[in-house]
């Protein structure tokens, strides 16, 4: 039988291109994001690539109501999930506390821990059931690290760290397997969002040095969940080769 990945964020970046080298290794995937338009674009584009079943959930990961009633309405079969990505985020803003916009703290804070918290009950419970799973979680440099005006991001990020070790803890008596990767610069939809929209700044973010794809961080989450039965993967920062730390990035 084939196995099941839940991704949340496919609808770009690093999610979307998780679903594409998942569904080339044959897993059947559930793919959430809010954008319903693109997550059936890249749903019937895998399936006819690759033969991939693929149930669509479009929902805003920080409404609790719909995170359950979109994962609990799903066929029994769908709650077989072998790997969950938990990879739905954003940061909005780069500012002092100061200055900071209120409005976008509380989109962070709501998005990146609690909608991370709302998802990873539902799948944990599931996996539990099943007697196995993996969950991966997706963090950031950001959440080793603290950077200039990266305040409320960077916090998130430290949660997700927290919580990736609080979810090893809790699952490891059931053999769950719990893993975060933590990449450095990814040159994705990231800092548009970041930036609200402001192309131009969002492309300065990757100029003069070679940064991630989505695709790298990609191939490391399924190197990951590849290993044997008896290995996991507790912790795992993925960086640009010109990218040593948050801030000191070599610049040509
Ligand atoms: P993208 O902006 O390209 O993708 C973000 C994904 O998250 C989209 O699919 C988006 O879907 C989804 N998402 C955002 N908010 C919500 C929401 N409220 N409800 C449901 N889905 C949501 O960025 P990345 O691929 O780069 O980001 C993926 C993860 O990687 C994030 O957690 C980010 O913090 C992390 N990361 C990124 C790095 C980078 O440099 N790019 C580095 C380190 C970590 P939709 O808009 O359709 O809802
Ligand atoms: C995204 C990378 O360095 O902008 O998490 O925080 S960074």
């Amino acid at each position: 039988m084939a196995k099941i990945a839940l991704i949340t964020g496919a609808t770009a970046g690093i999610g979307e291109a998780c679903a594409k080298l998942f569904a080339s290794a044959k897993y059947n995937l559930i793919l959430t994001g809010r954008r319903l338009d693109r997550l059936e674009k890249l749903a019937a584009s895998l399936n006819k690539k690759y033969d991939t079943e693929v149930a669509v959930c479009a929902f805003d990961v920080r409404d609790r109501e719909q995170v359950i009633s979109n994962f609990e309405n799903l066929p029994a079969k769908w709650k077989k999930v072998d790997v969950l990505i938990n990879n739905a985020g954003l940061s909005q803003g780069l500012d002092p506390i100061q200055s900071g916009n209120v409005d976008d703290w509380d989109t962070m804070i709501d998005t990146n821990v609690k909608g991370f918290l709302y998802v990873s009950k539902v799948v944990s419970n599931w996996m539990i059931a099943n007697g196995r799973g993996h969950i991966v979680n997706i963090g950031s440099i950001a959440g080793k690290e603290v950077y200039p005006n990266g305040n409320v991001y960077c916090a998130t990020k430290h949660a997700v760290d927290a919580l990736n070790q609080g979810l090893r803890i809790d699952l490891v008596q059931h053999g769950i397997k719990v893993t975060a990767i933590h990449p450095g610069a990814v040159e994705t939809e990231f800092s548009e969002v970041r930036f609200k929209g402001d192309k131009e700044r969002a492309k300065k973010v990757y100029v003069g040095f070679e940064p991630l794809v989505a695709n790298d961080v990609a191939e490391t989450i399924m190197f990951v969940v590849s290993r044997p039965k008896h290995v996991n993967i507790n912790d795992l920062v993925i960086m640009p080769t010109a990218q040593a730390t948050a801030t000191n990035i070599v610049r040509k």
